[in-house]
């Protein structure tokens, strides 16, 4: 229904009228887009409360980067947009890194930022926050528009929605100049102005002889191997692949967010024994996972010396060849293609020789074994292995829970202890590997699921999101943070050689970082040991009630950049301690 503004008052000329800031929620409602995060300000504060007097959604936030983290993943969970508001030019800008960071990751987000009057802004005539937004947006997003005029707030709002999620998702920024919420024109033609759009996303059907190709080559592998990224969970087509992975008999390995995908404890799971998978296999096929970095770009000693060839399933046609040749490209949406692999396969599809399943269990059964009795440590104060043995089983009893994840040390074991039994239930740094996304994640993924959400955050990754602990007590979330505090970044035994200042990586020592959930109104907790950390969890999950779980672990137990150290760049001049 229209959300009609006002009446004229002009005798003999009575006409509903309708104004930008109603326009703007209408599209929004229309489009079902009923969650915004973003902090108030000039020119939105009043946007922002009428769109909660007409049932959106809006969480405030004590920053917008946090909000902006919230509005991304909440595009990954829901394959709708994710929507953050910000004020002009210093909000904005602070909205901004997550945008990129959307459109790094592929999830679909809108940051909608109010901006100043154009005729000052162009003139550069020094008005309240001035900034040329859209000019900055432009190069970090898949698309950014801005709306002059109150009748083309449909079409506006359309076309961020459509370049966020069709083709490959991303991030769209949209400019709405303030002048634009005060407009006013007549409210039935407004009504006819908005645009509900058909089929956002629309299904990229693979050609049927890529597909034909790709199963060609499956088939004609001995060492197959199948790495699942993040695109394949954002897909939502969790049978299907799950069929398509069973009925190929190959191992497979999960990227870190497609961990649960299938469950980590499938027999056909080869992420622990990740090395000798990526070395040893003659056929990859990759599904929604790209040849970047954290695949080593699909070559050098990570990938052995065997030849190898690879299958890519991506919706991006440019995504083939990145990094190496591509001999069997499948250019279409993951659900379309898997479902047609499927059909392609027939009913008598053979499974891999037993030779390379039983190296492969082989090699995951005796690391599982080499890692159980560190997990089972009780010392106090913890290292990660104990911490992990505890959180990795909470999970295994909790499997729904969703778990945020972010650090160094903190992020690489928890990412390799932690079985993920369900799809899109881990959440953490993507591509970029970002700190900052801890808290914007566990507060859209309890407000986009209604799930409890367990954040495993390392003290250093907490710091840069740790003031929304507020919004998470405000809104009454069912958020349990453990801090692994280590007293610093990677570990807290630095020492600067050189003078009175701290050493650059380390921070307060014996902080009580539970204090401050409390000071808000939340649980806190100090725990010491295993035990203790695993009651005081329990507990959290439990009651739902906002806690934050100060695990002190031994300042010494991390390494430099966690198991990323290689990246640092190395001088010849001074080889490093
Ligand atoms: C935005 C951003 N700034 C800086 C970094 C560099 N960085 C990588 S990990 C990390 C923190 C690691 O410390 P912590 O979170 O305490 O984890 P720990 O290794 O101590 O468990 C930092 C600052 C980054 N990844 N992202
Ligand atoms: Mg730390």
């Amino acid at each position: 229904m229209l959300n009609t503004a006002a009446k004229t008052e002009a005798p003999g000329a009575e006409q509903e009228l309708t104004d930008g800031f109603h326009l703007i929620i209408d599209a929004l409602k229309l489009n079902g887009l009923d969650t915004i995060y973003g902090v108030p300000g000039i020119p939105i504060t009043d946007f922002g409360r009428m769109a909660q007097a007409a049932g959106i959604r809006v969480l405030s936030f004590r920053h917008e980067q946090n909000a902006g983290y919230a509005a991304s993943i909440a595009g990954f969970l829901t394959r709708k947009p994710g929507v953050c508001l910000t004020v002009s030019a210093p909000g904005f800008l602070n909205g901004l890194n997550a945008l990129a960071h959307a459109t790094t990751n592929c999830f679909p987000m809108i940051l909608i930022s109010g901006s100043s009057e154009r005729e000052i802004v162009d003139l550069q005539q020094g008005d309240y926050e001035e900034m040329d937004q859209l000019a900055i947006a432009k190069p970090l997003c898949k698309a950014a528009y801005r709306v002059l005029h109150a009748q083309d707030i449909g079409i506006g709002l359309a076309r961020a929605i459509r370049a966020a999620v069709s083709g490959r998702p991303g991030g769209v920024y949209l400019d709405l100049p303030a002048k634009l919420f005060g407009q006013v024109m007549n409210a039935d033609a407004g009504q006819r102005s908005l645009v509900k759009v058909i089929d956002a996303a629309p299904a990229q059907i693979p050609a049927p002889a890529s597909v034909k190709r790709a199963l060609d080559v499956l088939k004609s592998a001995k060492r197959p191997l199948i790495i699942l990224g993040k695109g394949a969970a954002y897909a939502q087509a969790d049978d299907a692949i799950k069929n398509f992975v069973e009925k190929s008999g190959a191992p497979f390995l999960p990227m870190s967010m497609a961990k649960g995908l299938l469950p980590d404890l499938h027999p056909q799971c080869a992420g622990a024994a990740r090395s000798t998978v990526l070395k040893d296999a003659d056929v990859v096929m990759l599904i929604g996972a790209r040849l970047n970095w954290l695949l080593s770009h699909g070559k050098g000693k990570t990938w052995g010396e065997l030849p190898k060839k690879f299958i890519q399933i991506d919706i991006d046609p440019k995504e083939m060849d990145s990094n190496v040749e591509i001999v069997a490209p499948v250019v279409g949406d993951i659900a379309s293609t898997v479902s047609a692999l499927l059909d392609a396969m027939g009913s008598n599809w053979t499974a891999p020789s037993a030779d390379w399943l039983d190296t492969v269990k082989k090699k995951r059964d005796d690391n599982v074994a080499k890692m159980a009795p560190r997990l089972m440590n009780n010392n106090s104060p913890m290292d990660y292995h104990g911490a992990l043995g505890v959180l990795r089983t909470i999970i295994k009893e909790r499997p729904d829970a969703i778990l945020v994840n972010e650090g160094a040390n903190t992020l690489d074991l928890a990412r390799g202890i932690i079985d993920m039994h369900q799809p899109r239930k881990r959440l953490d740094v993507g591509t970029w590997g970002v700190m900052g996304i801890g808290m914007g994640y566990a507060i859209a993924a309890a407000v986009e699921t209604g799930k409890p959400v367990l954040c495993v955050e390392g003290d250093s990754a907490f710091g840069f999101s740790g003031m929304e602990v507020e919004t998470i007590c405000r809104y009454q979330l069912p958020v349990c943070v453990v801090i692994f505090n280590n007293d610093g970044i990677y570990r807290g035994t630095d020492v600067n050689s050189a003078g009175a200042d701290p050493a650059t990586t380390v921070f307060v020592k014996g902080s009580r970082y539970d204090k401050m959930m409390e000071a808000f109104g939340g649980v806190g907790v100090n725990a010491t040991s295993p035990d203790e950390l695993k009651r005081a969890v329990n507990a959290a999950m439990d009651s739902g009630k906002p806690t934050l779980i100060n695990a002190v672990i031994d300042p010494a137990a991390g390494s430099e950049s966690g198991r990323i150290g290689n990246l640092n760049p190395q001088s010849a001049l001074q080889k490093k301690k």
